[in-house]
């Protein structure tokens, strides 16, 4: 039953040659069937809450006197630092490491309302969880069991090693949360972060990957490999296969309008070549947070990073 609660993102890298790189970004394990239940069910549930009022959103004026008009939707990050030495290679991480992959996180979501701040961070030094938890371990359950904080607005981020090279993250989607809210958070490889050792896969992308799926977000592609849509998202051409490497521009499904969305988060590419969230996108990630993550919504302090 906690499989379902998750966007498993295990390495697929068996089934296809990289020549490009070693890593695979992640890999959705729901089939399209499963897809469209949820999907069904996040069109229910929105029409329910916006049939109940329930749905208003909570604007807090800024009390800062510098504060602006932007307006923000803050998360608060709980980062969990897992490791098995007080070495980088060891997945140890210095408030430094941390607070630029939360900067990273923020600039990749600059088109967004979101602004991720610093909560906390927490290191356990567990050579078995840094190593073997993966998706459907029963480690990771007692990992986030001992470790998750807050509640359905704050991001735990957790860093592991994976025990398949390859692997690089997964995420669950906003609709778990009430059914296992100690599951509610991402897992990624410790050198994935800005500057890690995951070459090619270290600019942080994943990171920004997985919290869009924690924001209601699914691959651009068709993980069916057919020309049909997967994404739920207008914006983003239909797309038959992932995109590895950085090409100069893809169409896997040339019978059909728009190119494939090679420089989208949601897509697989290279760090290098991930740089957009599309309007539609942006806007699906609003309204499941509204919906499932209540996160507030009200002017950005002036402080905050990543301002106009
Ligand atoms: C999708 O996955 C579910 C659960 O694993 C399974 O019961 C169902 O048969 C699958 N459907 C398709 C079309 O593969
Ligand atoms: C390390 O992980 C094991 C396996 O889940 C667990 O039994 C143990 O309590 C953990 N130790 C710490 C210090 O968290
Ligand atoms: C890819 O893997 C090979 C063999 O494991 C290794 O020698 C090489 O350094 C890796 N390349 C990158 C970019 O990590
Ligand atoms: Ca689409
Ligand atoms: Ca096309
Ligand atoms: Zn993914």
């Amino acid at each position: 039953m906690l499989l379902q609660a998750f966007i498993v993102c295990a390495s697929l890298a068996l089934a296809f040659a990289a020549p490009f790189h070693n890593y695979t970004r992640c890999a959705n394990q729901y089939n399209s069937t499963q897809l469209q239940a949820l999907e069904a069910q996040y069109t229910q549930d929105l029409a329910a809450a916006e049939a109940s009022g329930s749905l208003q959103r909570i604007t807090t004026p800024s009390t800062l006197s510098g504060g602006s008009s932007l307006v923000c939707r803050p998360i608060q990050v709980a980062w969990h630092i897992i490791y098995e030495s007080e070495t980088v290679q060891g997945g140890y991480m210095s408030d430094k490491a941390v607070q630029d992959s939360i900067d990273a996180l923020n600039g990749h979501y600059r088109g967004t309302e979101f602004r991720f701040l610093l909560d906390r961070t927490t290191r356990t030094k567990n050579k078995t969880w840094f190593n073997d938890v993966d998706g459907d371990s029963p480690l990771q359950d007692d990992m986030k069991k001992q470790l998750h904080v807050g509640d359905a607005r704050t991001l735990n981020v957790y860093t592991v090693n994976f025990p398949t090279a390859k692997s690089l993250g997964y995420a669950p989607y906003p609709q778990f949360y009430a059914q296992a809210p100690w599951n509610d958070g991402v897992v990624i490889k410790h050198s994935s972060v800005p500057g890690g050792a995951a070459v090619g896969f270290n600019q942080g992308k994943t990171l920004t990957h997985e919290v869009g799926h924690w924001l209601g977000l699914l691959h651009v592609f068709n993980e069916d490999g057919k020309c049909v849509d997967w994404d739920f998202v207008s914006d983003t051409p239909v797309q038959s296969t992932w995109t590895e490497g950085c090409p100069t521009s893809k169409d896997s499904c040339d019978g059909l309008p728009g190119e494939d969305s090679i420089h989208n988060f949601m897509d697989y590419s290279m760090d290098v070549c991930l740089t957009e969230f599309t309007p539609g996108q942006i806007a699906r990630m609003h309204a499941q947070s509204d919906l499932y993550r209540k996160i507030s919504r009200g002017f950005c302090p002036w402080d905050w990073p990543f301002l106009g």
